[in-house]
């Protein structure tokens, strides 16, 4: 276990390395009750080290038995150097010299699943961020690149397939029924990237011709159970390989690529050269196991990890802090080629909908931090959806400020400049700003500031000039340790319609005049600003922020009509469906006022009926429309956002009044959403292709709103899917509607259908992990029983955190109103298991103390209670360096 302590990491403190490793040279001895593992590394005096650095030799090293070490062939005297709990220290070494160490590893005992540990019945490693330590002493660092061969030896029935980076050039038998494989990378690496597997595995093969001619060799590595479920990350790779070299010009490196998956892994996959391991919820699928969403994800996922190969691998990140480089970056470019694969506005609209309330909340909680944060306690708290997600709407909004053209120029030239380097941020930006002649200085402010920008946009038509005035104010609240903000450059994206819903030619004072635009980028860069458009007969309406063109918030007065006119009209979808959310906002505001003051009156604009049945209307009617675009609009805001949106969040309110609307909606427009139901009803043959996923996603989009109605004839359609569905999708959505309804009239559906699903599935772990999920996400206020007699079901395994993730996580995260109960049931119930999981795996514990990092967000007594739950956290002996950083800043 690490040490507790906070220590603080700074940026500034950085110093290139005093040491750099040209080569690395690793032998596994893999056994049941340890592994040896011997290194022979080839160290130089790095030529950019600091002058007055002296020639001590600082190694990484984190729960390693140390045998022997060896300097240029003669063994150390344990005098002569010093091992503590997280390094070996040489006092005194030459500028160049071979360093040989054996160190003693317990990979069966390793519930960290970080370094090398046991999934099951195979070995596997996760080194990033900087679990290679936990394997042998090293320089683990993202800037010490070097070239490794690895030899692994193990038994040869239980792992007859034996994996590293790169390529095998060599294996042969042993004594004792073991064999032995060696692996050679042919390009230099960090330490983080390096991979090893061993296991009874079975592969899916196929290859792909690059675009210079050569053939590349792909295989999926699975139990051999699994082997059915590899076709649709094989064809996504296929997919992404193209989609690399089509867009980015990147071609793949290497003559072999691998995908393993594994059941123990602490996130999604990971982008090891050559050798990516994978969750195997992230790269298995079939129809009768996988929803649709499952399937987007995995070809979303797959295709990240290969884009890593250059954006992270061929070119990395100096330190941690760059974190955002390759992350971000790589982010930006699943995202677009998902969009080129399906619907873009459907994806944008999936993103911003995940950014404005997952990322939001981070930004607005005690671990925000920016983009380019300046410190951490534990790096593996700052895999963030700050990093990650708005990391990628940082390099969006520099891809559309320099358009498609200068922008490639300018990836070419990163790529080209910095491949086999370990690289910052302002490297990254400097390319940019050196293709494209534009000056960043004010635009890097995104990187340097925590925080979501607010812009407050008013607007002032003037009849007798015929102008429109936008009046736009931004601000940013405090974050910890940044408690002033400069204004933001801010991209907006913007369009006027006129009263008929047209587009009207925008001419603007100050910006440059395209006589034939409707749409363009108002460069919002000061504290407050006005934009005065000329020409303009009538008074508009303003679509704001066209395909959410900044990561920010932002409000202007629409009044109900504007916003039906724009749900109507808008041609952008992300804008359109804004529309609809902002409709559904004021209409759930003004509810959730009245249930506060215990009104019995519930009025409901009849305007969000309107808006409703017109999509609905739409699905009948118009077989062109994107379905999965209409089921969008017929969401209403999450409770999540909800709660995002208010400073003292009542869940309670939230949470019935939502409810109450989708019964009001799916009451008033009963026949219609049934219409829409049997519209897209279908007994073809399972296929996955956009068209048949938006369908599917409309069907039961409405079949949600049915089941709210409590109505037999509802229970009997849904049990009537459940039985024909020749797909996971189906089936589970009918599962889910029931589970979301918790009438007594539908108690023994419910019943009939949990137990019929489990006993179908009980052998397919992945969809045991959707069963547990299902019930734990319900949301619903006395839910935590049901959960915890989940964690006594046989299935469950709180070493795995993919169960964790569906019961605990799915329960805190999911399920405010069970979650944030008076009682104080619900924080008690995560910090006990935040307790047990520090110990087990305190990446997990951590990422699982969100909802309690929330707490400012919530009434004085349910403040006071996740307090009382974070302070117990606190008190516990052996705390992880990872659950200190995220209690310690909570409670500040
Ligand atoms: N780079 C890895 C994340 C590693 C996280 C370690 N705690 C997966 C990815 O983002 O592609
Ligand atoms: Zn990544």
């Amino acid at each position: 276990m690490r040490e507790a302590q906070g220590k603080t990491i700074y940026l500034k403190d950085y110093q290139p390395p005093v040491f750099i490793i040209d080569e690395t040279h690793l032998c596994f001895q893999l056994y049941e009750d340890k592994t040896l593992v011997s290194s022979r590394l080839v160290f130089r005096r790095n030529p950019q080290a600091n002058a007055g650095a002296p020639n001590e030799l600082v190694l990484d090293g984190n729960d390693l038995a140390l045998e022997k070490v060896s300097l240029d062939g003669n063994v150390l005297d344990p005098s002569s150097y010093t091992v503590t709990q997280e390094s070996l220290v040489i006092p005194q070494v030459p500028d160049s010299f071979t360093l040989e160490c054996e160190t003693r590893i317990m990979p069966q005992d390793n519930t960290s699943l970080e370094g090398l540990y046991k999934s099951r019945v195979m070995f596997c490693t996760q080194c990033e961020p900087e679990g290679f330590r936990k394997i042998t002493y090293y320089l683990d660092r993202p800037d010490v690149l070097s070239s490794f061969t690895t030899r692994i030896e193990a038994d040869k029935n239980l792992y007859p397939v034996l994996l590293s980076n790169g390529n095998k050039t060599d294996s042969g038998d042993l004594a004792e029924d073991r064999h032995w494989v060696t692996w050679e990378d042919p390009f230099k690496k960090p330490s983080y990237l390096f991979a090893l597997v061993a296991g009874n595995l079975k592969s899916v093969d196929d290859n792909f011709t690059t675009c210079s001619g050569r053939k590349v060799h792909l295989q999926i590595f699975v139990e051999e159970k699994d082997l059915d479920k590899c076709d649709f990350a094989m064809s996504s790779l296929k997919k992404a390989m193209k989609w690399d070299e089509d867009v980015y010009g990147r071609e793949y490196d290497l003559d072999i690529f691998m995908i393993v998956a594994v059941d123990d892994f602490n996130m999604g996959a990971m982008e090891n050269k050559g050798l990516n391991i994978f969750n195997s919820s992230c790269v298995l699928a079939n129809p009768a196991t996988s929803t649709d969403q499952a399937f987007q994800r995995i070809e979303g996922i797959v295709a990240h990890e290969y884009f890593h190969n250059w954006s992270g691998n061929r070119v990395t990140c100096r330190d941690w802090f760059q974190l955002r480089l390759k992350e971000g970056f790589t982010v930006y470019r699943d995202a677009e080629f998902s969009a080129d694969m399906g619907s873009r506005a459907v994806n944008r609209i999936e993103e911003v909908g995940f950014l404005r309330t997952v990322q939001f909340a981070e930004d607005a909680g005690p671990m925000a931090h920016s983009v380019r944060p300046e410190s951490y306690m534990e790096i593996s708290n700052f895999y963030t959806v700050t990093i990650y997600e708005k990391g990628a709407e940082v390099v969006r909004m520099q891809a559309n400020l320099l358009g498609p053209e200068k922008f490639r120029q300018g990836t070419d030239l990163y790529f080209e400049r910095f491949d086999g380097k370990a690289v910052t941020t302002e490297d990254f930006v400097k390319t940019m700003e050196e293709v494209s002649g534009l000056d960043l200085d004010q635009f890097r402010r995104w990187y340097f500031q925590a925080g979501t920008p607010m812009l407050e946009v008013t607007g002032d038509y003037q009849e007798e000039t015929n102008s429109f005035v936008l009046t736009v104010t931004q601000s940013c609240k405090p974050t910890p340790s940044q408690p002033l903000k400069e204004p933001f450059y801010i991209p907006l994206r913007t369009g006027l319609l006129n009263p008929a819903g047209e587009s009207i030619v925008l001419e603007v004072e100050g910006h440059e005049h395209d006589p034939a635009t409707d749409d363009l980028v108002l460069h919002v860069s000061e504290a407050q600003q006005d934009f005065v458009f000329k020409n303009v007969s009538e008074r508009p309406v303003p679509v704001l922020l066209r395909g959410f063109s900044a990561p920010v918030k932002l409000h202007y007065p629409y009044s109900r009509d504007e916003l039906m006119l724009l749900m109507q009209h808008e041609k952008d979808g992300y804008a359109r469906w804004e529309a609809s959310q902002q409709l559904s906002l004021l209409v759930l505001d003004e509810l959730i006022v009245a249930y506060q003051k215990n009104s019995r009156e519930k009025n409901v604009d009849e305007r969000i009926v309107a808006a409703f049945d017109s999509v609905l209307d739409a699905a009948l009617t118009d077989s062109a429309t994107d379905k999965a675009m209409l089921a969008n609009l017929l969401l209403l805001p999450s409770e999540s956002y909800l709660a995002e949106l208010t400073d003292v969040v009542d869940v309670d309110a939230i949470h019935f009044v939502r409810e109450f609307l989708r019964r009001y909606l799916a009451d008033k427009l009963e026949s219609k959403f049934l219409a829409v139901y049997e519209a897209c009803n279908s007994a073809e043959e399972y296929v996955f292709n956009a068209n048949e996923v938006a369908r599917r996603y409309l069907k039961n989009t409405v079949l949600n709103y049915l089941a709210c109605l409590d109505k037999p004839e509802y229970w009997a359609l849904i049990k009537g899917q459940y039985q024909s569905a020749n797909n996971m999708t189906d089936s589970s959505a009918a599962l889910r509607a029931v589970l979301n309804n918790s009438s007594e009239q539908s108690k023994s559906l419910r019943d009939e259908l949990i137990n019929g699903f489990y006993e179908t599935w009980k052998d397919e772990s992945l969809v045991v992990e959707q069963w547990f999920s299902m019930q734990c996400a319900t949301s619903s206020p006395d839910n935590l029983v049901n959960v915890k007699s989940l964690m006594a079901h046989p299935a469950f395994d709180i070493k795995n955190p993919n169960k964790v993730r569906s019961v605990i996580g799915a329960f805190c995260h999911n399920n405010a109103v069970g979650f944030h109960q008076l009682d104080g049931s619900g924080y008690k119930f995560l910090a006990d298991q935040v307790i047990a999981l520090n110990i087990i795996n305190p990446q997990i514990a951590s990422r699982l103390l969100t909802p309690l990092t929330r707490l400012k967000k919530y009434d004085p007594q349910r403040q006071e209670m996740m307090r009382a739950a974070l302070k117990r956290i606190l008190d516990t002996p052996q705390l992880s360096r990872d659950v200190f950083e995220v209690v310690s800043k909570s409670l500040q």
